[in-house]
């Protein structure tokens, strides 16, 4: 997992409403409507359950420590959302303390390996990498007018590609692996595909040629570089959680508005709908 900076998120709070609407250019459906989509609920449902929901961003010191901002951006996303969501005043035990003692709903919290969301009053506990992954599955879904018995290339086979193409197999679609850590692939199929025929789960070993065969893609690498220019047409649709972004800023231009990323809106919003079901 990349390690976020100041850097990738201090613009994102006064951005949402540009982000809102570029999602919905290209997939129809706002932020929340994909989070929405994600979680199988109706956006008029979750409205209602969202704005009575109190929630507590908790900053956590362990390890390489705070990043600035982060907090302040997740706070400002989930209140985005509808959410009523306030950072706490202090970090760690303290602002788990004060997030129970105020009466909080939920809270997020994130160290340098794991960033959950947990309600308080139901217990549910939601991981932002498995949140992730069914959030850009569903924006591919969304971009793509359906994926089912479509064929789409996950690359990275990591917690969110993981948990992207459990949504999109899910979803009905043929999905091909690709990592560069072959043993990653190839351990991920087995996990998915222990039944299913290999029509539905295949193993890319050249990306180059997988790139050339597929307009669906699902780019969850940490990779900056993984989809040259050659590669790419107006007529795919790219869906990339991963950090940083693989494409050049040809490439984005090439795709327009067949291409969603970010560096945490879609999946903390997948988050906020999780803890809210
Ligand atoms: C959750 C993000 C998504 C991509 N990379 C992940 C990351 O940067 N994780 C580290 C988050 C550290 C937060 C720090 C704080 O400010 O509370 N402990």
């Amino acid at each position: 997992m990349t390690r976020l900076t100041q850097e990738d998120i201090c613009h994102i709070p006064s951005r949402l409403e540009a982000y809102n609407q570029s999602l919905l250019a290209g997939t129809g459906r706002s932020l929340l409507g994909i989070a929405c989509h994600a979680c199988d609920v109706q956006p008029q449902s979750m409205e209602q359950r969202l704005a009575a929901a109190s929630m507590v961003v908790v900053p956590v010191t362990a390890g390489l420590g705070i990043i600035t901002d982060f907090s302040q951006t997740v706070a400002a996303i989930l209140n985005f959302v509808g959410v009523a969501a306030r950072v706490s005043d202090k970090p760690d035990a303290a602002g788990l303390a004060q997030a129970y003692e105020t009466g909080a709903d939920a809270i997020m919290m994130a160290d340098d390996h794991t960033f959950a969301g947990i309600n308080l009053n139901t217990r549910v506990v939601v991981d932002n990498a498995a949140a992730t992954g069914r959030a850009y599955a569903a924006a591919l879904d969304l971009m793509a007018g359906g994926i089912s018995g479509k064929d789409i290339l996950v690359m990275g086979c990591g917690p969110v590609g993981d948990n992207a193409a459990q949504r999109l197999l899910f979803m009905g679609g043929r999905i091909t692996l690709f990592d560069c850590r072959i043993p990653a692939a190839q351990a991920l199929k087995e996990r998915l595909a222990p039944g299913l025929d290999d029509s539905r789960v295949r193993l890319a070993t050249d990306l180059d040629t997988a790139l050339s065969r597929h307009l669906l893609v699902l780019e969850a690498t940490p990779s900056g570089n993984s989809i040259p220019d050659n590669r790419i047409s107006g007529r795919m649709k790219v869906a990339a959680p991963g950090v940083p972004l693989g494409l050049s800023d040809t490439g984005c231009q090439t795709l327009k508005h067949g291409l969603v990323h970010d560096k945490l809106e879609l999946g903390v919003a997948v988050m906020a709908v999780s803890l809210c079901l």
